[in-house]
């Protein structure tokens, strides 16, 4: 489908392509056994200024938005949702600073960012607080010139690895999220440690990794906004970013169908290939269909937020929502096409469908995003 891309848009996909191609792909299944955090890859996108490409002229970025963002996001994706989502975390470990960071804020922070010279994390979940985010138990206590982080976040993509943290903690605990607060952390302040690294069933090059604040002195200057408005932030925050896991689902799923339909053009059975078989086209035929749909809806989403609208939680959790289920239909379903072969890690489709699975589940469960779409309709109807 044409999907009107600019001429600069259609450079930064193919850019982002050649690097999936040549640098990910081949490294994939061997990243995906090791659990190693993909640096050399980082370095790569970093030179290819591919982290930026979201962030304004201004702040070293390159000046896209999020439509550029979800571009790249799908391409690595294709390769693999690992390595994607190390990318796309810094984004979201980002986009607090870049929607209500002040001026010293971005200057300080965004250009190392935009440039991949560090990588960001967004911290929000905590152990009793997954899709009920206003739960948070993490405490900032002001002191002095500083806030005293203490608590325990828990399955931080990029944790560990990233430089810059955007965490939201409570700053008066009797107003549970009216009384968040939200602060940039970073990697080595005083009090600031990193838990456990977990083990995953997919996106296993990722890091995901708890972060241990014990009295953490974080300076009065590094809060973000203001006082009490820690949830808001978290909120828009994930409005901007749930395009991006729905991107890596459209590539987790496209990757999924192309090796589909290789294969089934290759495998022989009843002396012809499989792929003349209407019970094969019909599957492949569904895949595509609901992955161009998937794509349309997050690319129209995408434009949205970048022609300025704010008011898009609704809009946003569609796209999370509707990719993310298609990208497990899809892979499940390239699984069975591959038949038994794709049951066997030898073969690189498996990997599509474990990568597939925590689209559903992070940055909100698609549970969460039902009733946030479902909230946001009957507010507007009752208008
Ligand atoms: N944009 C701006 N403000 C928003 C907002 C949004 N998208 N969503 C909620 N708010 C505001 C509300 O307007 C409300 O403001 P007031 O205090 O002025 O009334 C406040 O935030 C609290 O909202 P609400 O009462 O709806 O909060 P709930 O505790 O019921 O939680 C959900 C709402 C479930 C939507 C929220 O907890 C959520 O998104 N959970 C999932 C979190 C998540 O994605 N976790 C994954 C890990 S982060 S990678």
């Amino acid at each position: 489908m044409d999907y009107l891309l600019t001429e600069e848009q259609i450079i930064i996909k193919d850019l982002a392509k050649r690097i999936a191609d040549e640098k990910i792909r081949p490294q994939a299944a061997a990243l995906d056994e090791s659990e190693e955090f993909p640096w050399e890859i980082m370095k790569v996108l970093a030179e290819s200024d591919l982290f930026g490409v979201y962030i304004p002229q201004e702040y070293s970025g390159t000046g896209g938005g999020v439509m550029e963002l979800v571009l790249v996001t799908e391409e690595l994706s294709k390769a693999c949702g690992g390595v994607a989502v190390s990318f796309a975390a810094s984004a979201l470990g980002t986009f607090p600073i870049l929607l209500y960071g002040n001026e010293a804020q971005k200057k300080k922070y965004l250009p190392d960012l935009a440039k991949g010279n560090k990588l960001a994390a967004f911290a929000l979940t905590e152990a009793g607080a997954g899709s009920d985010a206003g739960a948070i138990q993490t405490t900032a206590t002001p002191k002095g010139d500083f806030y005293y982080l203490n608590g325990t976040k828990q399955w931080i993509t990029n944790g560990g690895e990233a430089e810059v943290y955007t965490v939201v903690a409570l700053t008066d605990r009797s107003k549970g999220a009216r009384g968040a607060s939200a602060f940039i952390v970073e990697k080595g302040f005083e009090g600031f440690s990193f838990g456990k690294k977990e083990k995953k069933l997919g996106i296993r090059a990722s890091a995901t990794r708890e972060l241990v604040f014990m009295d953490c002195k974080v300076p009065r200057e590094n809060l973000l906004a203001k006082e009490g408005m820690g949830f808001i932030v978290a909120m828009r925050t994930l409005d901007m970013s749930r395009p991006g896991v729905a991107a890596q689902a459209v590539g987790i799923a496209q990757g999924a169908l192309d090796l589909a339909v290789k294969y089934s053009k290759e495998r022989v059975q009843f002396k012809q290939p499989i792929s003349s078989f209407q019970g094969v086209q019909f599957m492949l035929a569904d895949m595509a269909t609901q992955v161009e749909a998937a794509r349309a809806l997050v690319y129209s989403v995408s434009r949205m937020i970048d022609k300025g609208h704010t008011k898009i939680a609704k809009e946003s959790a569609m796209t999370k929502l509707f990719a993310s289920d298609v990208a497990m239909k899809v892979t499940t379903d390239a699984v069975q096409i591959f038949g038994g072969y794709g049951y066997m890690r030898d073969y690189p489709i498996e990997k599509y469908m474990r990568d597939a699975k925590i689209t559903q589940i992070y940055e909100g469960t698609n549970q969460i995003q039902r009733s946030v779409i479902a909230l946001n309709l009957i507010k507007e109807t009752s208008k």
